[in-house]
């Protein structure tokens, strides 16, 4: 496991006291914040917000919506952050989301309603075992989809196989959206939000959605202790998909060769057993 220096993982808060430094891996109170990419979901934000267990901040990322996004979630929920994001796609929406939060876990949950917010304390729980990383699977025992269609389950099988293959990982589900992980982790990721938007309308790489499998090769290559969560993704509520499972799987098969250069370490990513509980699921809600 990659050795994360001591002064990343100090937050700095004020007490009674005075200002102090505290480690909250190590016993503190972590200061959760719940990213959220949303690109015209005013009618799933609802259910998504309303589910949300206490955390510390919400931050919606908006894609530029044509619907009332932004506004019903302001209207859900006063307290929100409402950042835009800096070029096109759900990676960069998650990238400027990350850079804007100030929690101490950072929490990635889609605002389609088919990541259920009631799952976020497993993630929690992950983390505050030990976990860097914290990573939703469908196909871990005990988690599921009533969402993902046979052909994306297939692509997502063969490019699982291929990356545990080649990055010497043992993970379940690649390409998934629900993750958690400790914000001082975030220099392993070498996210970009700076970088122009390309003229010609395309997205950058790590811009689509891709963007978790970076996330997860990334982690593996850089030896982070990663922690599958078994997760039950629903189906989207309202509206509908903005992956294409053709265009999006080359690029998940692009990112997966570019990435390769970057070879993990010769101990990989420190996997370990899925030993979260977790609760019942709630039923499934259909299209
Ligand atoms: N800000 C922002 N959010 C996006 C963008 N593209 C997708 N999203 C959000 O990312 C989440 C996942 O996108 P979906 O379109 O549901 O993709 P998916 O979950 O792979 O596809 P389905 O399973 O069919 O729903 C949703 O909350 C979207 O609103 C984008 O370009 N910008
Ligand atoms: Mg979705």
């Amino acid at each position: 496991m990659q050795q994360i220096p001591r002064r990343r993982r100090l937050r700095h808060s004020s007490t009674a006291a005075g200002p102090a430094h505290v480690d909250v891996r190590a016993g503190g109170t972590p200061r959760v914040s719940v990213i959220v990419p949303a690109l015209n979901e005013a009618l799933n934000l609802p259910h998504v917000l309303s589910g949300l267990p206490p955390v510390d901040e919400v931050i919606l990322v908006d894609g530029g919506s044509v619907d009332d996004t932004v506004a019903v979630a302001r209207r859900l929920r006063p307290g929100i952050r409402v950042v835009h994001q800096t070029r096109r796609g759900k990676g960069n929406a998650l990238a400027c989301g990350f850079a804007a939060a100030t929690g101490d876990i950072i929490v990635m949950i889609d605002a389609d309603g088919s990541t259920d917010p009631a799952e976020i304390p497993r993630f929690l729980t992950a983390l505050r075992d030990g976990a860097d990383f914290a990573k939703g699977s469908r196909f871990a025992p005990r988690g599921g989809s009533a969402d993902i269609t046979r052909i994306r389950r297939f692509g997502n099988l063969g490019l699982n196989a291929l990356v545990n293959m080649m990055f010497r990982t043992r993970y379940s589900d690649l390409c998934y959206g629900y993750n958690a992980f400790w914000a001082d982790c975030l220099p392993v990721f070498d996210l970009d939000t700076s970088a122009p938007r390309p003229v010609d309308g395309s997205k950058l790489w790590g811009d689509g959605f891709e963007i978790e499998t970076l996330l997860n090769l990334r982690a593996a290559r850089a030896g982070l202790k990663v922690v599958e969560v078994p997760s039950f993704e629903h189906s989207r509520i309202h509206g509908t998909t903005n992956l294409n499972t053709v265009r999006d799987g080359l690029r998940v098969l692009r990112t997966i060769v570019r990435e390769w250069p970057r070879k993990p370490r010769a101990d990989g990513a420190k996997q370990v057993a899925v030993t979260v509980e977790t609760e019942p699921r709630r039923q499934a809600v259909s299209k």
